[in-house]
C-alpha cells in the first residue's frame, strides 16, 4: 500500500485472511466457527467479524440480560395499557420503579416493586457473569487482568446505587428506577433530597477523575494519531526503536509542558483515572444518608461552604415595636 498522510478521518483498512486467534484446548467448542470481513466494521477498528466466544458464562449472562430487558419493557408495555404506538413514543418516560417506602426490604407484590426486585436481580447476574467471562478469557490468552478490574470499579459504583446503599439504609425505595428519564430525576432529586451533591467531596473527586479521564483520552489519543505518519500506534515497538514517533511524542509533551508520559505510564494514567472515576463515586454515594445527610451543613461545618446570609431583616414582634398598643 502506498504510504498515505493519515488524518482526524482516514483510517488504514487493515485487511488480512480471516484469523480464529490461538488454539484453546478443550475450550475450542465454545467458539464460533464462521468468520468474516466487514468493509465498515474496517473503517472503525479491524475489518474481520469473529469468532466470537461464548462460553458458559457468556451465555448465562446474555440469559440474564434478555430477562432483565424483557421484565423492564412488558412493565412499561403494560403501563401504557399495552399499546405499542405508545410505548415507542413514551419510552424515554416510562419507568419500572422500585418499591414504596413502606415495603422497607421485605417481599414487595410484584406490581408494586417485585418486578423492579426481579429484574435487577437478573442485571446484576447479567452484569457479574460478564466480568467472570472477562477475567477468564483475559486468563485463557495469558493476560492480565486489568480490563475485568476496570469494569468492577463501574460495576461497584451500580451496587452501590441499586442494592448495598438501599440495603444499608433498610429500604429499597432508596434504590434508583429502570428507565431513562425517571433515573435522570432520581439522579436530582437524590441530590437535592441530601443537600446538594456538589458539597459531596467524593463526588467533586468522581469528577474531576471523569473530566481528568476525558482530558487524558483526548491527549493521548490526539498524540498516536499525530505521530501516526512515523508508525507511532505500533506501540511496542515504538516502547524500543528510538528515535521516531514515540520520541517525538515524549518530545511534543516536554516541549510543551515540560514532562512526558512514557508509553507505558500514559496507560497507567488513563487506567486510575478511569477506574477512580466510579471508585470515589461509589463511595460518595455509600456515605449519602448513612454517615452524611446534607452535605450543604457539612460543607457549612467544615468550613468549606458560607452559611446563607441572612437577606432580610430578622423578624421581629410588632407588638414591641415603640409605639404600639400595650
Ligand atoms: C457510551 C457505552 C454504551 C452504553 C450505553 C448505555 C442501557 C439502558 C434501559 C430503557 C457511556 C446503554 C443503556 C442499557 C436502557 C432501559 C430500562 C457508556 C457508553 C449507550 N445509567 N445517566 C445515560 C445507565 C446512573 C445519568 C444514558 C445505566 C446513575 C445522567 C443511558 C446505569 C446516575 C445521564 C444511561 C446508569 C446516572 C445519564 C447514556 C446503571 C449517576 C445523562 C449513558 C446500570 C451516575 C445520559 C437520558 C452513556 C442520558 C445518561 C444508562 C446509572 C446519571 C441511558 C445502564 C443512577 C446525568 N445513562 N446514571 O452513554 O442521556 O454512558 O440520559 O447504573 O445525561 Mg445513567
Ligand atoms: C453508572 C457505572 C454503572 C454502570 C455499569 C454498566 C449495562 C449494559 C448495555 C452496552 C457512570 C452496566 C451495563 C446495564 C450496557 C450495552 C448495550 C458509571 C456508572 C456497571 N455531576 N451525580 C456522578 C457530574 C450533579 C448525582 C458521577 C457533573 C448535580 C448523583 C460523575 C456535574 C446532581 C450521582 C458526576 C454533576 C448530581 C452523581 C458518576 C455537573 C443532579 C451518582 C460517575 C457539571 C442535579 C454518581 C458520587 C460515573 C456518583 C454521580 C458528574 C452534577 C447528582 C463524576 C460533571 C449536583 C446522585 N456525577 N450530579 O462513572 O458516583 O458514572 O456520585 O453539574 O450516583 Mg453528579
Amino acid at each position: 500500500m502506498a504510504l498515505e498522510y493519515q488524518n482526524l478521518f482516514t483510517t488504514v483498512q487493515a485487511v488480512s485472511p480471516a484469523y480464529a486467534g490461538v488454539p484453546l484446548g478443550r475450550d475450542q467448542a465454545e467458539r464460533t466457527r464462521g468468520t468474516g470481513h466487514v468493509h465498515l466494521l474496517g473503517r472503525i477498528g479491524d475489518a474481520q467479524l469473529g469468532p466470537i466466544y461464548l462460553g458458559f458464562f457468556g451465555v448465562a449472562s446474555l440469559l440474564c440480560g434478555f430477562i432483565c430487558i424483557e421484565i423492564i419493557g412488558l412493565n412499561m408495555l403494560a403501563s401504557v395499557n399495552w399499546d405499542p404506538v405508545q410505548f415507542i413514543r413514551q419510552l424515554p418516560w416510562l419507568a419500572l420503579e422500585p418499591p414504596p417506602a413502606k415495603y422497607g426490604l421485605s417481599i414487595p407484590p410484584l406490581n408494586e416493586g417485585g418486578w423492579w426486585r426481579i429484574a435487577g436481580f437478573f442485571l446484576t447476574c447479567s452484569v457479574l457473569f460478564w466480568w467472570v467471562r472477562m477475567y477468564r478469557r483475559a486468563r485463557a490468552l495469558g493476560m492480565g487482568t486489568h480490563v475485568a478490574w476496570a469494569f468492577a470499579a463501574a460495576i461497584w459504583l451500580m451496587l452501590v446505587l441499586g442494592f448495598i446503599r438501599p440495603l444499608l439504609m433498610g429500604n429499597f425505595a432508596e434504590a434508583v428506577p429502570f428507565g431513562i428519564f425517571p433515573h435522570l430525576d432520581w439522579t436530582a432529586a437524590f441530590s437535592i433530597r441530601y443537600g446538594n451533591l456538589f458539597y459531596n467531596p467524593f463526588h467533586m473527586l468522581s469528577i474531576a477523575f471523569l473530566y481528568g479521564a476525558t482530558l487524558l483520552f483526548a491527549m493521548h489519543g490526539a498524540t498516536i494519531l499525530a505521530v501516526s505518519r512515523f508508525g507511532g500506534e505500533r506501540e511496542i515497538e515504538q516502547i524500543v526503536d528510538r528515535g521516531t514517533a514515540s520520541e517525538r511524542a515524549a518530545l511534543f509533551w516536554r516541549w510543551t509542558m515540560g514532562f512526558n508520559a512514557t508509553m507505558e505510564s500514559i496507560h497507567r494514567w488513563a487506567w486510575w483515572f478511569a477506574v477512580l472515576c466510579p471508585l470515589c463515586g461509589g463511595i460518595g454515594i455509600l456515605l449519602t444518608g448513612t454517615v452524611v445527610d446534607n452535605w450543604y451543613l457539612w460543607a457549612v461545618k467544615h468550613h468549606i461552604a458560607p452559611m446563607y446570609p441572612s437577606v432580610f431583616p430578622a423578624v421581629v414582634d410588632p407588638s414591641l415595636l415603640q409605639g404600639a398598643k400595650p
